[in-house]
């Protein structure tokens, strides 16, 4: 299926975040995070914070991406909001949600 996103993990400038932080794709569309600043980060999706049914390992990317321009892709199929998070930024405000329809 297409390509719907992609996600920089560190701003340009090195900000610690995701960008963009909301993004919203259709059901069965990839989305790509590309590892750009301030890495190693990862992505984990917060248990409490997906739609019901989903389960998080099945989704989850915690080995840390180290070089730059390293990515991995998911696909999300159930509808509903999905919020996430880098583990080890968590603490300086790293997360992203997707919103899938
Ligand atoms: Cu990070």
């Amino acid at each position: 299926s297409a390509n719907a996103a992609t996600v920089k993990m560190g701003g340009d400038d090195g900000t610690l975040g995701f960008f963009p932080s909301s993004i919203s794709v259709a059901a069965g569309e990839s989305i790509t995070f590309v590892n750009n600043k301030g890495f190693p980060h990862n992505v984990v999706f917060d248990e409490d914070a997906v739609p019901g049914g989903v389960t998080v390992d099945a989704l989850n990317h915690e080995d840390y991406l180290n070089a730059p321009g390293e990515s991995f892709t998911v696909t999300l199929k159930t509808a509903g909001t999905y919020e996430y998070y880098c583990e080890p930024h968590q603490g300086a405000g790293m997360k992203g949600s997707i919103t899938v329809s």
